[in-house]
């Protein structure tokens, strides 16, 4: 059986829940309290289609990082890009757009294959804190091509549609040539 190699960053600015999302992915769990990442962390995540597997290392950056260093060797050789922004604080959702454009420069991604991406705009529980609607969540999506998901990693609200669909994602544009 084949096997196939990705690799998804997940970015945004501190606090949006990027480890909260990964957390509840790969273990069903949530924590209420921020443990800020340090620099990056990564784990792994497998997937089963029709035509082989997909294995998918996700790189969980460090707010802090993200608008300080942007190091290189996190983002090296990324195939989706996974832009976090926490509905309840609406400066995190202006952050994107910079985000966004420093990160698709930054990328080196090998000639043949393409950058795929989603907007996620988490904490989607704390309906009444929300200060970004979902309307313009959407509208940024497709101003820059991302793909929209609304997430929770408190309820677990389409957490695992969005990893899912960055490892279909990756594998779609790999083979789009
Ligand atoms: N209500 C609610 N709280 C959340 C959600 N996701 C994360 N949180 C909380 O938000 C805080 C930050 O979560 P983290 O996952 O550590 O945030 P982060 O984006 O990884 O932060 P940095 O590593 O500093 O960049 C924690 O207190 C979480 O419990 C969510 O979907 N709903
Ligand atoms: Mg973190």
């Amino acid at each position: 059986m084949s096997v196939e190699l990705y690799k998804a960053i997940i970015v945004g600015p501190p606090n949006v829940g990027k480890s909260s999302l990964v957390r509840r992915y790969q273990s069903d769990e949530f924590r209420e309290t921020h443990t800020a990442t340090i620099g990056a962390s990564l784990s792994a995540a497998t997937f089963e289609f029709p035509e082989g597997r997909v294995v998918l290392t996700i790189a969980d950056i460090g707010g802090q990082e993200s608008f300080s260093g942007l190091r290189n060797q996190f983002y090296q050789g990324a195939h989706h890009l996974l832009l976090v922004y926490d509905v309840t604080e609406r400066s995190t959702f202006e952050r994107i757009t910079e985000l966004h454009e420093a990160l698709t420069k930054k990328i080196c991604i090998q000639r043949e294959d393409f950058l795929g991406g989603s907007l996620v705009a988490n904490k989607s529980d704390l309906i009444d804190e929300a200060q970004v609607t979902e309307q313009e969540g959407k509208l940024l999506a497709d101003l820059l091509t991302l793909k929209f998901f609304s997430t929770s990693a408190k309820t677990g609200m389409n957490v695992s549609e969005l990893f899912h669909y960055a490892a279909a994602e990756s594998k779609r544009l790999r083979h789009i040539t």
